[in-house]
Parts: C-alpha cells; structure tokens; sequence
C-alpha cells in the first residue's frame, strides 16, 4: 500500500484542470420521492480536487446538475476556462452524459486531455476507455493517480509506468497495472467541500441540522452483500482516519462552513468497534457540539458502544434490513437474520438514537407475500423511517446475474428488452408484475408513515431540527408523494 506525498507531485507544469458534475435532473434517480431525497456534493471528486489543489494545480469545478447548467451552458463554461484537462466521475446512472461532456470539451478542442474515474469506471473499465472522446480512465482511488497523470501530461511514455490507469497511446489502448490502496489515510489531504456552494446542497428528509455536511470517516466493507458495490471500488480492506485527523476535519468544516450537523457516509461506521470508541471519546473532548448520523449494520453494535456514541451527539442510525424474509436475506447474502435486526433496532431505540432502515421490493425469487412480509417487519419494528424501493440490478453486481435467470427486463413501453447500459430499463421479477409492485412501495410507504405517532415524531423531530426552507419543501413533497402515487399512472423507470 501506499502513501500521499505532497513533494512527489508538486514539481512540473502547474495545470488548468476543469471537474464537472454534467447535467442531470433529481428525479431522474428519485423519481417521485425527488423533493424529499438528498443532493449532496460529490466527495469522490472533493478528494481528488483536494489532493490536486494541495500540489499547486489550478482548479474550477462544475457542478451542473444542483446548478442547473444544461450542456448548451457547460460549453461556453469550457470555452471560457480552456482547461488542460477535463474530469468527471461516473456512477452508473451518470457514465452517459460524463462522455457527452468529454465529447463537448474535445470538439472545443482536440487538446485538451479527458479523464474519467469514478465507482462506473472502476467496474467496467473495457466500456468507459472504448469510448472515443475518453484519453484517460483512472481505476479505483484517485489522489495519487491524478496527481500523478497531471506531473506527467506531457510524458507520453512516462504515463506507462502510473499505476491504476488505462489510456490511449497512438490508437490504441494501454493498460497500466492496478494501483495499491492508500495505507495511511491520514495522509490524504481533506476533500475540498469548500470548492462545492455548499447553499445549493441539502440531504435527505431524515437527516437533521441547519447545516449538514458529508464527511468520511474510512472507507471499505468487509461483507459481501449480491446488490453492492462498495467492495468492487475499495475491496474488501477496511481503512480508516485517525480520531486526531476525523475531529481536525469536523473543526474545519464547524469553523469553515458553520455546520451544525454531519452526516458520516462510511459504508459502515461501526465496522471497528474500537475506532468508534476512540473517535467518539475524541469527538467530547473537543467540546464543540453538533449533531451527527451514521450507516452501519445491526450486527456491528453492541449498548455500551450506542451510549457512547449517543453521548458524542450521534442522533440517527441508518441500516440495511432490506427484507423482512429470512430467504431473501439469505439470497442476498447480508449474513444477517431476521432476528438480529429486531434487537438491533431495539437496541438503538433504547440507546435514544433514532433508527432508519432500507428495504427492498421486488427482490428475485420475492412472492407478493414476501414483500408483505417486508412491510410487515418494517411497520412493526420500532424503526423512526423506512424506504422502500424496488431493486435495480446493477450490472457487475452478483444480483444482475440472478436478475437475469429470474426475471426480464422491459422498457418505458413495458416491451422486454435486452439489458444494456445505455437505455432507460427496469427489471421485473418471474411472476410479478411491475406495477403491482409499485404499488406495494406506495403501500408501504402509507402503512409506515401514516401513522399518529410516526407523523408526530417526524413534525417534531423537523420543526426543532430543519430550516424552514427544507422544512417547506419536506412538506410539500411528502404532501404531493401521498397524492400522487395513489392517482398517477406508474411512470416506469421509477424506483418509489
Ligand atoms: C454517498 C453515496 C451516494 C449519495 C451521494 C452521491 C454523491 N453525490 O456523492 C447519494 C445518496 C446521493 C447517492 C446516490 C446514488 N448512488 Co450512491 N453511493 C454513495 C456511497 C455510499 C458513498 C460514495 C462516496 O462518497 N464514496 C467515497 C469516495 C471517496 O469514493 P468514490 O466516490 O468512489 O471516489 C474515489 C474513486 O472512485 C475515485 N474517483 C471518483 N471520482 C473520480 C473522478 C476523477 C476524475 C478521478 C481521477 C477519480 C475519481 O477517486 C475517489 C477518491 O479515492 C457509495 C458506496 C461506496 N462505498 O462507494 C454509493 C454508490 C457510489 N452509489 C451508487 C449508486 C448506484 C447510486 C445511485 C444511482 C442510486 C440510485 N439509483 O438512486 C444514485 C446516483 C446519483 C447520481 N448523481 O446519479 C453505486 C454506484 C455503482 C455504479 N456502478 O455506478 C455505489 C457504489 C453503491 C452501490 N450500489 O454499490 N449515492
Ligand atoms: S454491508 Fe453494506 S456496504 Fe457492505 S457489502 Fe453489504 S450493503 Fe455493501
């Protein structure tokens, strides 16, 4: 493994590196659960501007989608600026219109050196570089890479020797070797949030604080779960800051951007209970007071460690539950049992913390009465919010594979279709029906939510803890969610 080190890269051409969020709308990934969903900076990109801000390159970042840029205006934006290189990061729903904007910024001009990483690129590295507006895809962690690519632009030759890329040398493509994980996490410099107008952001409707920001804590799951990806990106090692360096961020942002609450988007926090211990002694130490939520799974906590961590100001749990059918976690591989997200919640809820769960419909192998079964655990549990969306396979998921032995995929015609990467698709299990499946979703939305104490623990909890800006955009949207999904006709395509 490796480390950062400022002084390998400082040296050379300082360069114009131009980072761009291309456009996109909200509800194109949360359909209709849009105006209660989070729009949240994106911190793979923050670290890489942060890493290549701290060796001296000059940087702008774009993000059109909370901006609303279209590409018409992201165009002039590239004019105006000229970068020497222009980066994007590509997630599954995004790899389309990251090369529209590599295609933007090479017709502007033929020189300008394009370059993808990002989770999509990282899992399907042949199709990204085939694309031939692409010059240079980064595979896995970015700092290092980056910063490296940028002292070597001009070295053709010297590109063959930075590990973690694949690039194109005269037409064809040259892959590099991967690139070792980041060892020393510290090493890292911080994710540069101040580059992102931190007004335009917001996270999802549970989440509580004036000012909420993200923040990373470690990254890497040791578990295996069929849907996810996360170990496709940082495998299966669990790395993670110093308690020093976690608090010195907190302090920064608290002073910086004037937070008042954090939301830790580690895949699982708790992962290392004794990291936990130690940040959260750290975190009431420091003496400064916020608020703070976190994932993890119901079986990596334990009720000293809940009480620990509600007394360093942590107020909401978020877990993956998934199903209320022990089959179905099994398919799912969560190494989890019914059981144990019962008393997880519970232990939780009897820490004081409140308790938040996905769920997932329309699971392989899912009957109707499995996905009762779901809403069934879901309203019973002492769970504070639950969503319930539909799976969507993502391909280089184990679970794609199972999507295609059981089930079909069909279009916005409900015509089936061959899955590609490209169009607009959705799955649908052996013997269900799409729409009776959404309407599931809507039911279980009803059943969860639409009951006098949840409805009053959700007023409460937002009129103390939200500005009054989100407070009435939550209101309207929850308002319009319930009428809609009862009257609209399904929209495929839609997840909620
Ligand atoms: C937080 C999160 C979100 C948040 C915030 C997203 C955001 N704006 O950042 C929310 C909830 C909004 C979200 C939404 C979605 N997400 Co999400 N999300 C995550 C999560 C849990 C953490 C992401 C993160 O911050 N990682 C930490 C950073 C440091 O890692 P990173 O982003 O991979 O970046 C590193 C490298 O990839 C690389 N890199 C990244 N970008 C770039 C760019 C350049 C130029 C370079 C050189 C390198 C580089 O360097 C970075 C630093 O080392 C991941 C799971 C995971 N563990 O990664 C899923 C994940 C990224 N999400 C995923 C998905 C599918 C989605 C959705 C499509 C879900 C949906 N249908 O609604 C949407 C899409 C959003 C969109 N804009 O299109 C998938 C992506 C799979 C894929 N093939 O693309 C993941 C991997 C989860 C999974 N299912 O397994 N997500
Ligand atoms: S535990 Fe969470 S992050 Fe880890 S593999 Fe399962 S779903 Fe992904």
């Amino acid at each position: 493994m490796s480390n950062f080190n400022l002084e390998n890269y400082s040296s050379g051409e300082k360069r114009k590196v131009l980072f761009v969020v291309p456009p996109q709308h909200i509800e194109e990934y949360y359909g209709r659960l849009a105006s209660v969903g989070a729009r949240l900076p994106w911190m793979g990109m923050a670290y890489v501007i942060g890493a290549v801000q701290a060796v001296g390159h000059e940087v702008k970042l774009v993000d059109c989608e909370v901006e609303s840029v279209d590409f018409n205006e992201l165009k002039e934006i590239i004019k105006d600026f000229s970068p020497d290189v222009i980066c994007a990061s590509a997630v599954i729903t995004n790899v389309d219109r990251c090369l529209r904007t590599m295609q933007i910024a090479k017709d502007i001009s033929s020189d300008v050196i394009t370059v993808l990483g990002g989770p999509q690129v990282t899992i399907f590295p042949e199709q990204v570089i085939a694309e031939k507006s692409v010059d240079i895809i980064v595979i896995g962690e970015g700092e290092i890479t980056m910063c490296e690519i940028l002292l070597h632009l001009d070295e053709i030759n010297r590109l063959e020797q930075i590990q973690g890329i694949w690039f194109k040398k005269n037409g064809n493509i040259v892959k590099n070797q991967g690139k070792e994980l980041i060892e020393d996490m510290d090493s890292i410099p911080f994710p540069a949030l101040g580059m992102y107008n931190m007004d335009n952001y917001y996270p999802a409707a549970y989440i509580w604080g004036k000012k909420v920001l993200p923040i990373l804590s470690a990254r890497g799951c040791a578990f295996e779960c069929r849907f996810c990806e996360a170990r496709l990106i940082f495998q299966r090692k669990f790395r993670f800051h110093s308690a020093d360096r976690v608090v010195s961020e907190i302090n920064n942002l608290i002073d910086v951007h004037r937070a008042d609450s954090f939301q830790f988007m580690d895949d699982i926090f708790t992962l290392n209970k004794n990291r936990v211990y130690e940040l959260c002694s750290k975190i009431i130490e420091n003496g400064r007071k916020f608020k703070w939520s976190c994932f993890t799974r119901t079986d990596c906590i334990e009720p000293e460690l809940l009480l620990k961590m509600k007394e360093a100001g942590c107020y909401l749990i978020c877990f993956g539950c998934e199903s209320g059918d022990q089959k179905l976690l099994d398919l799912l591989n969560k190494k989890l049992t019914i059981e144990k997200n019962c008393e997880g919640i519970k232990m939780t809820k009897k820490a004081g913390i409140r308790a938040f769960s996905t769920f997932m419909l329309g699971l392989p192998t899912e009957t109707e009465e499995m996905t009762m079964k779901t809403i069934d655990f879901a309203v019973k549990s002492s769970l504070d919010y639950a969503i319930f969306p539909i799976l969507e396979p993502y391909p280089g998921t184990e679970i794609y594979e199972d999507a295609l032995k059981m089930g079909y995929f069909i279009n916005e015609d409900g015509k089936k279709v061959v899955p590609n990467c490209k169009d607009k698709k959705i799955w649908v299990p052996d013997g269900r029906d799409r729409k009776e499946i959404e309407k599931k979703g809507y039911i279980a939305m009803k059943k969860f939510y639409l009951r006098p104490h949840i409805i009053c623990s959700l007023a409460i909890g937002m009129l103390r803890n939200l500005p009054l800006k989100r407070l009435v955009r939550l209101f309207y949207g929850g308002i319009s969610y319930f009428i809609t999904a009862r009257f609209e006709k399904v929209k495929y395509g839609t997840r909620y």
